[in-house]
């Protein structure tokens, strides 16, 4: 991106989760397999979060958010990620991201929230009665990503939006206090074959941990057989394959089973339509179902595993938070002083 502003910044990766459920195989696609990938870039600082500030945005079960932090922070974990190369924490437990929150309340304008798509489609019908934290949300994922002065963003396609409003944040804070380049303005990375993985129910709606049919998505935890079942019951037309990425263009389910297929396996569509083109999914169905139960079963054993003993996940993300907090500090300090405030920060 031309316009990104990241010399004089540290190049720091950030990226979060929120544990509203159990994770996807869009969220593990469009984004986790990311972090995976950019671990070992050293050219990189790389901070992981879990999001939980932002999971109480929307009606929550205190019992249940706990156990969903450890969730998280365990598909993390049994992803890939190292909590020796990579910061994993998890956002409460470092106070600055609300404090950079507050004050992007007071930078960001009512107009370009009012824009927010997801905001539109979280509250549905019912705005006037959805929570002003679920309005104010991209504020708080803009503080989150720049309280640390993080320049690059792995996330799925369905965030673009929220990282444009995070620049726009950063270069009116930068204008209006006359910092010039105070907050770098953060570049997405948006991998290439899975940037929106779709439902299995309905090839036009994205992949949720929140939709109310457990059949539109697999999660990370299901068992192989349920991977398998659910690829077996999604939905699809009675079409054969085309051979080529264009045959694909009215037929969303088709389009996102094969999607699927070269994420997974790490290929282009054209690539897997050059071997199933032509074929129906008879064929191609058992063969992604296995694929996908190769790739996605491992995660999922390793998860249970790891939420079997939460007190261990729970001194990583403490650790985490403690070694993030160092990072944030200095920065609000500057924030504070920036702005005439006396805050200057002396609590974590
Ligand atoms: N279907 C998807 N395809 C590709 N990427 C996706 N992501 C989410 N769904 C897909 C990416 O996963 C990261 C974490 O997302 P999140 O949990 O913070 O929020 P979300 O985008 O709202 O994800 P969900 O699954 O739809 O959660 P709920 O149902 O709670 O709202 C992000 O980088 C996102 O782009």
């Amino acid at each position: 991106m031309s316009n990104t502003s990241t010399t004089r910044h540290t190049r720091r990766v950030f990226s979060g989760v929120q544990p509203t459920g159990n994770l996807t195989l869009g969220n593990y696609l469009g984004a986790v397999r990311n972090f995976v990938a950019l671990q070992d870039d050293d050219s990189f600082e790389r901070l992981y979060c879990v999001v939980d500030m932002h999971a109480i945005t929307q009606p929550f079960k205190p019992i249940e958010l706990k156990s969903a932090i450890h969730e998280v922070a365990a598909a993390f974990i049994a992803s890939g990620l190292d909590p020796a190369k990579s910061i994993l924490f998890n956002q409460s437990r470092v106070s600055a991201h609300a404090e950079l929150g507050w004050i992007f309340n007071c930078v960001a304008r009512m107009g370009w929230l009012n824009r927010m798509t997801q905001f539109k489609e979280k509250a549905g019908k019912n705005k006037e009665n959805a929570s002003v934290g679920l309005y104010a949300y991209p504020n708080l994922m803009a503080a989150d990503i720049l309280v640390y002065r993080a320049t690059h963003v792995p996330v799925g396609d369905d965030q673009k939006q929220h990282l444009e409003l995070t620049r726009d944040i950063a270069q009116k804070f930068n204008n209006d206090f006359e910092v010039p380049d105070f907050f770098p303005l953060c570049e997405p990375l948006i991998p290439a074959e899975s940037a929106r993985i779709m439902s299995l129910r309905d090839g036009t709606a994205k992949m949720s941990k929140s939709d109310p049919s457990d059949n539109s998505r697999i999660n990370l935890s299901d068992t192989a057989d349920l991977i398998a079942q659910k690829i077996r019951k999604a939905k699809t037309d009675p079409e054969p394959l085309p051979s080529d990425i264009e045959g694909l263009a009215e037929r969303p389910e088709a389009r996102n089973l094969v999607g699927i297929f070269a994420a997974l396996a790490g290929t282009t569509q054209d690539a897997v339509l050059g071997e199933y083109g032509g074929r129906g999914f008879g064929d191609f169905k058992p063969a992604l179902a296995d694929l996908t139960v190769e790739k996605i079963s491992p995660i999922g054993d390793e998860m249970r595993r790891l939420t079997a003993a939460p007190d261990h996940i729970d001194a990583i993300l403490a650790e985490g938070a403690d070694r993030a907090a160092a990072l944030a500090r200095p920065i609000m300090t500057e924030v504070y002083e920036t702005l005439g405030l006396l805050g200057g920060g002396t609590t974590g």
